[in-house]
C-alpha cells in the first residue's frame, strides 16, 4: 500500500517582528533554509516537525516508534547530574595567568620559569552550603578554585576567600557539612548556618571558632567575586630544580580592592537579584572590564615554621602577611565567559592533588584528606573515570596514558600496546617514564608511631580569633557581633546560644558580653575552658580589615540613577562621562522600563524600573527626578524604599533640589549629612564620584547608632 504524504495546511503568519509558519492546530513552526541549519536527532536524522508527536490521526494515541520523541524526552530526563555535595552553586570563567618574572630560585614549576608567559586558566567561584539554585548573597565562605593548564599538566589551587578553615582534620569534614547544611528531617534551612545543628556543632568544636569569626564578618558577604581575596589555605611546598623545598601559602589579591555588602543589603539582594554575583562577573567580562587578581606567594622555611606561634600544618591558623610578606608573582585575568554553563562550570572537576612538578604538599591533615576526596567525588558526580577528557578538564599539553575504557571512553590510545614494559619500541611501544621532567615527590623524611591523635600544637583555639577581632574597625566589629546575634537568634535551643557565647568570651570578653546582651541571655556563661590559655599579646593587623584597606578608586562599581521625564540631560551625561572615566558604570532607573524624555527632548532608555532595581543593587545612587515626579514618588513605597535603604546602608546619595519632596517623605526633617551630595553642575558630579571612592559614608552608621543609643 503506497502511503500518500499528508497534505499539511500550513500558512505563513507574522508575529510582530517574526515571520513564522502556522500549523493546523495553530502551533508555530520555524523552517530551516538559507543560513538557518536543519534540526536533526542525535543520530543526525533530519527532523521535519518538532512541534508534534507521531500519532494515529491528529487526536489518536502516540506511536511507540516515534524515535524522535523518545530521544528528546530520554535526553531531557537525564539532563541533571548530581550537584556537588558542597560548593554546588558556582560560576566559572576562562582567563590566563601571566607570570611576572622567573621563580626558578624557588620552584621548577614550568609556568613560573619565564617572565611574561601566559598560562590558560579556568576559575570557578562558589558558595559552600547552598544548593545549585540558592541565592548568591548567602552568608558563607566563597570557593575560589583555579585550574592552570600548564605545559606540564594541570595544576589546581582549590581555595576560598578566607585564609583558614573550620576544622583541622579531614575526618571531621562530613560532620561539619552535615551540621551546616539543611537539617536532615526537614530539609531546611537552605544556604544558611543560622540554625541549631550548625551552632551546636561549632559550640562543641572549639577549633572552628576562628573560622566562625571570619564567616560572621563582612568577608562572608562580598560585594562580588571581583572584590574578594582568595587563599589556598593550606601550607604547600615549592620545590626547585635542585630539590630544595620552600613552604608556601597561596594568596589572590583583587586588583579592585576588597568590598562587602552589609547584611541588610545581602538579605534584600537575595530577593531582588539572586544571581547578583554571577551577573556581575558575566557583565564585567562581557563589557571588557576583565576581573584581575595578583597571585602572591607567602614563602617560609622550616626555621620559620619551628618558631611561628602556631603549627603551619593547622588549617585553622593563618600566617600574618605583616610577619611573612607576600611576594606578588603574576596576575590572573578572567577575559572569557563560558560558552555553556553546564559543559564548563558544572562539569569542571578540581582536585587539590592536581599539582605539577615543582609544587608539592605539606602534611596538613586536612589537605591530605582533600587529596583523596576530590578525585573520589567526581566518579559520582561525572559518572566515571573519563571526566578528564571533557574539554574543560583536559590538559592543554600532550597527554599519553595507558588508561583505557570505562564509561564514555572517547579517546582510547590508538596503538596495539596498552601496557608497559613492552618490547615494541619507538612509536608503537607507547609512552615511557621521564625521570628528568617527571613529577617527583619531595623526599621528606617521615617517621613515627602510627597514631590516631591530634597534635598538641593544634590546641590553641582563641588567640588568632582574638587577633582577627581586634584588627577590625569599630564598624566591622559591630557587624561581627550583629551577625552572631542574628544567627544565634535563629537557634531555638537556649543552651546552644549560651554555649557558643562561652567561646566568644574567650575571644574578647567585651565582645562576648555584647552578644550575650543582644541575645538577652539571662546569665552570662562562664568562658569555655580553653585547651590552651589564649594569648593576648598578638597585635592588631591592618591587613585583616576590609575598611582599612580601601579600594584604589570607584572602578568596577555601579551607580543607580533614578530619573523621570524632564531629567537634566546635561547632568545625566556628565554623570555617565565621569563614571566612565573612573571605570565605573551607570544604570538608569525609571518609573517605567520604556525610559523617559530628558530636558532636551532626547530619549533616555531605562535599565530598571524602581521596583525592579532597588538601591541595594548599587554602590551609590543619584536621585535626578523632577519636582513633579518627586511628589508622585513620595507616595510610591518602592521609591521610598530605594531612598531609605540607600540611606540606611550608608551609601553616598547625589540629589537635585527638585528631589526634596521624596527625601522628606522618606527621611523626615533630618539634616542631610555629608554623604548627601547636591548636584547642580558637572563639578558637583565629579565631587560625587570622588566621594564614592570611599564606598560608604560610615560616619552615618556611627551617628545613627549613637542616636539610637541616646534614644534608649
Ligand atoms: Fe572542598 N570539596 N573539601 N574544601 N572544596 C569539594 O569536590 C572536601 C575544603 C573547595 O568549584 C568537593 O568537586 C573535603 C577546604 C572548593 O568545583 C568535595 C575537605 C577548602 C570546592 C570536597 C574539604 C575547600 C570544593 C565537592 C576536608 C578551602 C569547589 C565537589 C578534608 C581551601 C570546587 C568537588 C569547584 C569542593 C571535599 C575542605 C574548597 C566533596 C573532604 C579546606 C573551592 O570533594
Amino acid at each position: 500500500m503506497a502511503g500518500k504524504p499528508f497534505d499539511h495546511k500550513r500558512k505563513t503568519v507574522q508575529l510582530d517582528d517574526q515571520k513564522v509558519t502556522r500549523g493546523e492546530g495553530g502551533e508555530t513552526h520555524q523552517i530551516a533554509g538559507g543560513d538557518v541549519p536543519q534540526l536533526t536527532t542525535q543520530q543526525g536524522i533530519p527532523v521535519s516537525d518538532d512541534q508534534n508527536t507521531l500519532k494515529v490521526g491528529s487526536r489518536g494515541p502516540a506511536a511507540l516508534e516515534d524515535f524522535q520523541l523518545r530521544e528528546k524526552l530520554f535526553h531531557f530526563d537525564h539532563e541533571r547530574i548530581p550537584e556537588r555535595v558542597v560548593h554546588a552553586r558556582g560560576f566559572g570563567a576562562h582567563g590566563y595567568f601571566e607570570n611576572y618574572g622567573s621563580l626558578a630560585d624557588v620552584t621548577r614549576a614550568d609556568l613560573f620559569q619565564r617572565a611574561g608567559e601566559k598560562t590558560p586558566a579556568f576559575v570557578r567561584f562558589s558558595t559552600v552550603l547552598g544548593n545549585k539554585g540558592s541565592a548568591d548573597l548567602a552568608r558563607d565562605a566563597r570557593g575560589f578554585a583555579v585550574k592552570f593548564y600548564t605545559k606540564e599538566g594541570n595544576w589546581d589551587i582549590v581555595g576560598i576567600n578566607i585564609p583558614i578553615f573550620f576544622i583541622q582534620d579531614a575526618i571531621r569534614f562530613p560532620d561539619l557539612v552535615h551540621a551546616a547544611k539543611a537539617e536532615p528531617d526537614r530539609g531546611f534551612p537552605q544556604a544558611q548556618t543560622a540554625h541549631d545543628n550548625f551552632w551546636d556543632f561549632i559550640s562543641l568544636t572549639p577549633e572552628s571558632i576562628h573560622m566562625a569569626m571570619w564567616i560572621m564578618s563582612d568577608r562572608a558577604i562580598p560585594r562580588s567575586f571581583r572584590f574578594m581575596e582568595g587563599f589556598g589555605v593550606h601550607t604547600f611546598r615549592l620545590v626547585n630544580a635542585r630539590g630544595k623545598s620552600t613552604f608556601v601559602k597561596f594568596h589572590w589579591k583583587p586588583k579592585l580592592g576588597m568590598q562587602s555588602v552589609v547584611w541588610n543589603e545581602a538579605v534584600k539582594i537575595s530577593g531582588a537579584d539572586p544571581d547578583f554575583h554571577r551577573r556581575d562577573l558575566w557583565n564585567s567580562i562581557k563589557s571588557g572590564n576583565f576581573p584581575e587578581w595578583e597571585l602572591g606567594l607567602q614563602m617560609f622555611d622550616e626555621a620559620f615554621a619551628d618558631k611561628f606561634a602556631f603549627d603551619v600544618l593547622d588549617a585553622t591558623k593563618f600566617i600574618p602577611e605583616e610577619q611573612v610578606p607576600i611576594r606578588k608573582v603574576g596576575r590572573l585575568v578572567l577575559d572569557r565567559c563560558v560558552d555553556n554553563f553546564f559543559a564548563e562550570t558544572e562539569q569542571v572537576a578540581f582536585c587539590t592533588a592536581n599539582v605539577v612538578p615543582g609544587v608539592d604538599f605539606s602534611n596538613d591533615p586536612l589537605l591530605q584528606g582533600r587529596n583523596f576526596s576530590y578525585l573520589d567525588t567526581q566518579v559520582t558526580r561525572l559518572g566515571g573515570p573519563n571526566f578528564t577528557y571533557l574539554p574543560v578538564n583536559a590538559p592543554k599539553c600532550p597527554m599519553h596514558t595507558l588508561q583505557q575504557d570505562g564509561h564514555m571512553a572517547s579517546a582510547n590510545p590508538k596503538t596495539r600496546v596498552n601496557y608497559e614494559p613492552n618490547s615494541w619500541g619507538g612509536e608503537l611501544g607507547g609512552p615511557r617514564e621521564s625521570p628528568d621532567r617527571g613529577f617527583e615527590s619531595y623526599p621528606a623524611a617521615e617517621e613515627g608511631p602510627k597514631l590516631r591523635v591530634r597534635s598538641e600544637t593544634f590546641a590553641d583555639h582563641y588567640s588568632q580569633p582574638r587577633q582577627f577581632y581586634i584588627s577590625q574597625t569599630k564598624v566591622e566589629q559591630e557587624h561581627i557581633a550583629a551577625s552572631f546575634t542574628f544567627e544565634l537568634s535563629k537557634v531555638e535551643t537556649p543552651a546552644i546560644r549560651s554555649r557558643l557565647v562561652s567561646h566568644l568570651l574567650n575571644v574578647d570578653r567585651e565582645f562576648g558580653e555584647t552578644v550575650a546582651k543582644a541575645l538577652r541571655l539571662q546569665t552570662i556563661p562562664k568562658p569555655a575552658e580553653p585547651a590552651r590559655t589564649p594569648r593576648t599579646d598578638l597585635k592588631a593587623l591592618r591587613s585583616l580589615s576590609i575598611i582599612l584597606n580601601p579600594p584604589p578608586s570607584f572602578e568596577g562599581r555601579k551607580v543607580g540613577a533614578v530619573v523621570s521625564d524632564g531629567v537634566n540631560a546635561e547632568l545625566l551625561k556628565a554623570l555617565k562621562r565621569v563614571l566612565d572615566e573612573e571605570g565605573a558604570s551607570l544604570e538608569v532607573v525609571a518609573p517605567k522600563i520604556g525610559g523617559v524624555e530628558a530636558s532636551d527632548a532626547s530619549w533616555v532608555d531605562a535599565h530598571q524600573t524602581i521596583s525592579g532595581g532597588p538601591s541595594v543593587l548599587y554602590d551609590a545612587v543619584a536621585l535626578m527626578v523632577s519636582e513633579e515626579a518627586a511628589g508622585e514618588l513620595a507616595n510610591d513605597p518602592a521609591a521610598r524604599d530605594f531612598v531609605s535603604d540607600a540611606f540606611a546602608h550608608s551609601k553616598f546619595i547625589a540629589y537635585g533640589a527638585s528631589v526634596l519632596p521624596l527625601l522628606k517623605a522618606t527621611l523626615g526633617d533630618r539634616d542631610l549629612d555629608q554623604g548627601f551630595i547636591k548636584i547642580e553642575t558637572a563639578t558637583d558630579i565629579t565631587k560625587f564620584v570622588e566621594s564614592c571612592r570611599r564606598l560608604r559614608f560610615w560616619e552615618r552608621k556611627i551617628e545613627s547608632a549613637t542616636a539610637d543609643a541616646r534614644r534608649k
